[in-house]
């Protein structure tokens, strides 16, 4: 497990911006008294935890670059968040990864119990859809952004992946697979982070392709670097296992290609990312930054 699911993330992006995800997250999370207390605090624990709000950002970054208004796409902010941090809660039990820690604390099938970490995760499913149904405005709109999103959390991406990453703990994959399957697990979600942002915006084809292909280097770059953060310091394993590391047998970027290979593919796929979105002139910048961070990232 790399520091990102095993420490408080560091803060990367516009402080104003990341309090008004906060505050939105916070927000969409009190569910009154119809919700059983138990699962609507352990619905909070897993979302307000201390993330890096990546995917939130991106979906505002993208709103903003594309000339929109933030505000109008923080519902979509919202439900994308809603979707990754169930799919932590998830990932993380048991049955998945069987992880005691993440954001810096309890896991949420620790800190509460399994059956409640279960279905903190499948209520966060539905609310984001509920989230972006009633947020985005028009009707019409929203309706293209549930089916973007379920599309990206559904069997052929997000949940795809996983399943597909669970198999190769008992094959040997190579690049490619390990490829298709971050493509899907981490990709996905980037991907359609952005369309949502540029979507609310009016975007254009021209900018949603830009947008596509800087998701696409953006979420392979924070793979890689996800990858390099968990052999550092394990310099003794990489190398001699065969393409497989530490992680549960997990198939790791750096035990495929070495570590050395591995910086500088992080490094072409950063500089793809920013390359993508130059068509979006200045109010791409905090897009280009985004990247940047991605590349240097210790968290
Ligand atoms: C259970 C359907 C299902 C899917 C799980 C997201 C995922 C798929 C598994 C989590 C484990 C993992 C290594 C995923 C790759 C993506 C990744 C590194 C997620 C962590 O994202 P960050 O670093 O997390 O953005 P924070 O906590 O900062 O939001």
């Amino acid at each position: 497990m790399s520091q990102s699911s095993s420490s408080p993330a560091s803060v990367v992006g516009d402080p104003d911006r990341l309090a008004a995800i906060e505050a939105a997250l916070d927000a969409a999370t009190r569910l009154g008294d119809r919700c059983p207390p138990h699962l609507g605090e352990a619905i909070r624990y897993a979302l307000l935890a201390p993330g890096k709000r990546l995917r939130p950002q991106l979906v505002l970054m993208a709103t903003e670059a594309c000339g929109g208004d933030p505000s109008a796409a923080m519902p979509a902010a919202v439900a994308v968040e809603m979707i990754h941090a169930y799919s932590l809660v998830h990932d993380d039990l048991p049955a998945m990864d069987d992880d005691d820690l993440r954001r810096g604390r309890p896991t949420c099938h620790k800190q509460f119990d399994e059956a409640t970490a279960i279905l903190a995760g499948d209520a966060l499913q539905p609310l984001a859809f509920e989230t972006l149904a009633a947020g985005i405005q028009p009707p019409e709109l929203a309706g293209r952004c549930c089916l973007e999103l379920a599309r990206a959390a559904g069997p052929r991406e997000l949940v795809g992946g996983q399943a597909d990453d669970l198999a190769a703990e008992h094959q040997s994959p190579g690049l490619e697979q390990l490829q298709r399957i971050h493509e899907r697990k981490t990709g996905a979600l980037f991907r359609v982070s952005l369309r949502l942002g540029a979507l609310v915006a009016g975007a254009t084809d021209d900018q949603l392709d830009a947008l596509d292909r800087y998701a696409w280097n953006l979420g392979l770059a924070f793979q890689v670097t996800d990858d390099l953060l968990d052999v550092a310091g394990e310099e003794a394993a990489v190398g001699k296992r065969l393409g497989k590391d530490s992680r549960q047998g997990k198939i790791t970027y750096p035990a495929l290609l070495g570590v050395e290979a591995s910086r500088a593919k992080a490094a072409e796929l950063i500089a793809g990312a920013v390359a993508a979105v130059s068509i979006l002139g200045e109010r791409g910048g905090p897009l280009v930054a985004l990247a940047e961070f991605v590349g240097r990232r210790n968290t």
